[in-house]
């Protein structure tokens, strides 16, 4: 049912081939029950409960370990960085993208995600970027806003975004927040967060999550987290997919991205970067 951008092996949690080893590895989520699909279509959300056992997570976390600490080059994933909010001092890693095409176990998890994606979309799914958001300690958090708010609709019309809990996230950490039943609102306004006019009548729940519990959210579902004030990394894979039918644009998408908020590394120091959604 699921396929994805850069497996050749449509629907299957197996890693075709790869750049940095060429071990085949499994990942297979738990299915969303008839209950999780109805909540996601009132909600505009739904969270899947241990949708990977602790040794899947193991291995997940060792990953994202090992992701952090590889070199910074241009022309390979992309790492932003931070200043920490307890200590403006310190750097930190918040975030890490184009993943995928470096490493293999993160592009059999994109395969994995894709099922549960597809059973939200009743069609397949077709990668169209990810990421890990790590939160450190110290580690911003996010406006409220609508991910398609951030341009995405010149690229389709419609985005699931699976996010996977790779450490435990606490209202603490800065766990994600959701507005359930605002998703049918369709989009406010690109470019810009929600207006406090927009967010009149929404309420905003902290979902906490265990390693291995997955959200699944559409672009229009608001959300928001806190800053990590608290003393515990709060990472977790995002990895968003449109609708097959509606075309393969995680290429385009990186290219107009890399134009205009590139990775640190690829930075220009006489230009300004701005974060805007
Ligand atoms: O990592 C988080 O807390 C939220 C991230 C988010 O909303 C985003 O990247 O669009």
């Amino acid at each position: 049912m699921s396929s994805m951008s850069r497996s050749s092996t449509p629907g299957q949690s197996t890693v075709p081939s790869s750049t940095s080893r060429s071990a085949t590895l499994r990942l297979k989520p738990k299915r969303l029950g008839p209950d999780d699909i109805l909540a996601f279509k009132s909600d505009g959300y739904a969270v899947l409960r241990g949708a990977f056992g602790a040794s899947d997570m193991a291995r997940i976390a060792c990953w994202a370990d090992e992701i952090a600490n590889w070199p910074e080059r241009s022309g390979r994933h992309w790492v932003f960085h931070e200043k920490s909010r307890l200590d403006p001092a310190r750097e930190l890693i918040s975030r890490i993208e184009n993943i995928v095409p470096f490493h293999d176990g993160y592009r059999a998890l994109c395969a994995a995600l894709a099922a549960p994606v597809a059973q939200l979309m009743g069609e397949n799914a077709v990668l169209f970027k990810e990421k890990i958001n790590f939160k450190m300690p110290g580690g911003d958090g996010f406006k409220a806003h609508q991910d398609s708010q951030a341009g995405w609709e010149r690229y389709a019309s419609y985005f699931v975004t699976a996010v996977l809990s790779i450490d435990r996230a606490t209202a603490e950490n800065g766990c994600l927040r959701l507005a359930p039943g605002q998703h049918g609102r369709g989009l406010f306004r690109s470019w810009e967060p929600l207006s406090a006019q927009d967010m009149a009548g929404m309420v905003f729940r902290d979902c906490p999550t265990e390693p291995g519990d997955l959200v699944l959210f559409d672009s229009h579902a608001p959300h928001e987290s806190e800053p990590n004030l608290g003393a515990t990394v709060r990472r977790m894979y995002f990895a968003t997919f449109n609708r097959a039918a509606e075309g393969d644009h995680m290429a385009r998408y990186y290219a107009d991205k890399h134009a205009n908020y590139p990775p640190d590394i690829d930075r220009d120091p006489n230009r300004r970067y701005v974060f805007r959604v």
